[in-house]
């Protein structure tokens, strides 16, 4: 090779160089945000049988790590203080993974996908769709679900007309997931995600329990073929079990005098 060949050879071999170094900032994304903890570390879960708790026993089974489930009952262990240190905002779930603590369920079900490099696509575009409909999950379907439960169900539905404004927005955003699973398998295209555990819990309410007649989850095809396949999954029936739901009665106690704000617990 003459003098000129090599400075090409040597010039291609720098830009390949340079050219992989960025593909694999552009496309390994996990690499980026290294875990700080090894994956078999053991991860505390503070959580009820609620479906935000739910929702990160499924992501722990989906994913097959070490964790402890820590069960509250929110009819006040939110409010003591060695839970309080942890979330000031005094609700579950939470995870602490060695000196990490982590709250809010859609930031904990990122956390754990990061962590592992799982349910969680590595394209910008890819992830951008998980997230998108993980936000709508947690902005929108979450919230409107919630104030249906408390207006239809504890409230017993006194007030009609608010009942109706939250059961047809739960029904609106119904109908925009069935568009969006028209035509794909999983909420956020063809691979299970952390979007797809982010509702499960919740359009599973529709079948356990009563205000699921107002919403009439048959009436949308596509949602529910989503269901069925998602709620067979092994790890899915696994988390569904995690932690043992308290006894009704205390459940929904605890619920009213917590969730609602009627008891002492949410007092400004
Ligand atoms: N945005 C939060 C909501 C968490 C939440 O509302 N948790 C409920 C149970 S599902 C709770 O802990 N309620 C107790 C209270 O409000 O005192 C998340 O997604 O983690």
């Amino acid at each position: 090779m003459n003098d000129k060949g090599g400075r090409i050879f040597a010039l291609t071999k720098l830009k390949l160089i340079i050219y992989s170094a960025f593909l694999q900032q552009v496309y390994s994304p996990h690499d980026k945000h290294k875990p700080e903890l090894g994956l078999n570390s053991m991860i505390d879960l503070y959580t009820d049988a609620t479906p935000n708790g739910l929702k990160i026993s499924i992501a722990l089974e989906e994913l097959g790590l070490d964790y402890q489930a820590h069960r509250l009952n929110l009819g006040g262990d939110q409010m003591e203080p060695v839970f309080t240190q942890m979330n000031p905002n005094q609700k579950i779930p939470v995870i602490k993974d060695g000196d990490t603590i982590v709250t809010e369920s859609g930031a904990i079900l990122f956390y754990l996908a990061e962590k592992t490099g799982q349910l969680m696509p590595t394209s910008l575009t890819e992830r951008s769709k998980v997230m998108e409909r993980l936000m709508l999950q947690m902005s929108g379907l979450g919230p409107y679900f919630g104030q249906l439960l408390v207006w239809a169900g504890a409230w017993g539905n006194e007030f009609p007309k608010v009942t109706s404004r939250y059961q047809q927005e739960v029904k609106r955003l119904f109908k925009v997931l069935d568009h969006y699973l028209e035509d794909s398998e999983y909420m956020a295209g063809n691979t299970f995600s952390i979007a797809d555990i982010a509702f499960i819990p919740w359009i599973r309410m529709c079948h356990v329990n009563p205000v699921g007649e107002m919403l009439n989850l048959a009436e949308h095809q596509n949602l529910s073929r989503w269901y069925d396949l998602v709620s067979q999954r092994p790890s899915v029936q696994r988390g569904l079990l995690v932690p043992d739901p308290h006894d009704p009665e205390i459940q929904f106690k605890a619920f009213v005098s917590a969730v609602v704000g009627l008891g002492e617990l949410h007092q400004a």
